[in-house]
């Protein structure tokens, strides 16, 4: 057989259609899927007047990345991707996925979180039933939490639209993947960061201010403090790319399993602000109560940063602390990014854009 059919025949790429792809977690995962060389990637995102392309701009051109048009909210556009394209994986990262805002546009939010979800796994049903299905799950979807640490088999009870709209969506996958036998997971990430992470989010947030406020204090300019909400809620986070690891073990096992996927330790947003600050050699110290508490420059009067009643939501989900011991144990994961890493990363890749940007 000549060289060219027989590898035609016996080595086809892997076609992974990501959905997301212009968000952290989706620009993370084709990144790391490219770099294994034989993976042809597509990435769904959705038809806008401005899309912001800086989360691919490292790999839009590679030969094996392709970016598709669709929308979670339109069954018509996800039939027919999974039809033409005939994935091999259906990664759904694709999501509204700030919970502060859930409450703003609740059916928004299901029709895209738990609606989109149930969209993959029709149109996988129907014209794709061996592509395997991923959905985000999230620690949000456990509420005010009945134990510490918690695992995979922690109660839902979800606190904002955005936890109700991942807990359905887990539903949806389990019924799906016992009714039809789908290799269909739906996980529990707890929260992950990075310099791809949106701004919205607290840690995003507070590394590009304290960039820009270390810019200020080093070129004796004015600046408004960093303005925070419930700044003793607990998170558990690790690194987004640490969990795109665990996230594609997850894909390739024998039978499908929903896993947990987290550091194992937890963190108040008042201890990222103090470890940010610090790291830009900006030491500083959190004192007074309630909302008039304030971060101030070590020793001095200047404040950093403060509490303002608009950043709070309607319900808060206190603590968060994950126990991924069944992942690290049969998937052989593990994350390599500590906390202390994330937040130096953070800051670091802050400083760099905003000194570029005023330069
Ligand atoms: P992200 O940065 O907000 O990315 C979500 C992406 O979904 C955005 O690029 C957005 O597109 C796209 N999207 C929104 N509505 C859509 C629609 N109707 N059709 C198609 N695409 C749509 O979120 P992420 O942090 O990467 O998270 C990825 C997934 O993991 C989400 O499902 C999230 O809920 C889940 N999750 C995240 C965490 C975390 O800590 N990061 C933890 C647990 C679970 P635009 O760019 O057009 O807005
Ligand atoms: O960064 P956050 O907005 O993330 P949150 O709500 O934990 O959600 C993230 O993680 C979930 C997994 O647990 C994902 F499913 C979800 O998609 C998302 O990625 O807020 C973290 C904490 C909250 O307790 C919030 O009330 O920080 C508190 N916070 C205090 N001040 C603030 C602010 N959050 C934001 N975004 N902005 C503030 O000014």
């Amino acid at each position: 057989m000549p060289l060219q059919v027989y590898e035609e025949k016996y080595f086809r790429m892997k076609k992974v259609l990501i959905t997301g792809i212009l968000g952290q977690d989706g620009a993370n995962m084709a990144e790391l899927l490219l770099e294994q060389g034989d993976i042809h990637v597509y990435g769904m995102m959705r038809r806008s007047g401005s899309p912001n392309y800086t989360n691919i701009k490292q790999f839009r051109n590679n030969k094996n990345f392709e970016l598709v048009d669709g929308d979670l909210s339109d069954s018509a556009s996800i039939d027919s991707l999974v039809k033409e394209l005939q994935p091999d994986y259906l990664i759904n990262f694709g999501a509204n996925s700030f919970v502060g805002v859930s409450w703003d546009v609740p059916l928004s939010v299901l029709d895209v979180n738990t609606g989109g979800v149930v969209r993959c796994l029709e149109a996988i049903r129907k014209f794709k039933p061996d592509c395997r299905f991923y959905s985000a799950g999230s620690s949000e979807e456990l509420g005010n939490v009945d134990y510490s640490p918690q695992d995979i088999n922690h109660p839902i009870k979800p606190r904002s639209p955005y936890g109700a709209s991942k807990a359905a969506a887990r539903h949806m996958v389990k019924v799906y993947r016992e009714s039809y036998d789908l290799y269909a997971v739906h996980s529990i990430l707890f929260n992950h960061e990075g310099t791809r992470r949106g701004e919205e989010f607290v840690t995003r947030k507070i590394t590009k201010k304290v960039a820009e406020i270390k810019y200020a204090l080093d070129n004796n300019l004015s600046f408004e403090p960093l303005q925070l909400g419930n700044i003793d809620s607990k998170r558990d986070w690790s690194d987004s790319m640490d969990f795109m690891r665990g996230v594609w073990l997850m894909m390739n096992q024998d039978k499908p399993k929903d896993y947990v996927l987290s550091s194992n330790e937890t963190h108040s947003v008042r201890d990222f602000v103090q470890r940010a600050f610090t790291h830009a050699d900006v030491p500083g110290l959190w004192s007074g109560e309630g909302m008039n508490e304030k971060f101030r420059v070590f020793q001095e009067n200047t404040v950093l940063a403060e509490i303002n009643e608009k950043f709070y939501r309607p319900a808060e989900v206190d603590l968060l602390h994950g126990d991924s011991t069944p992942a690290r144990e049969e998937l052989g994961w593990k994350p390599e990014i500590s906390f202390d890493k994330l937040v130096e990363s953070m800051v670091d890749n802050d400083l760099a854009i905003c000194r570029k940007e005023k330069s």
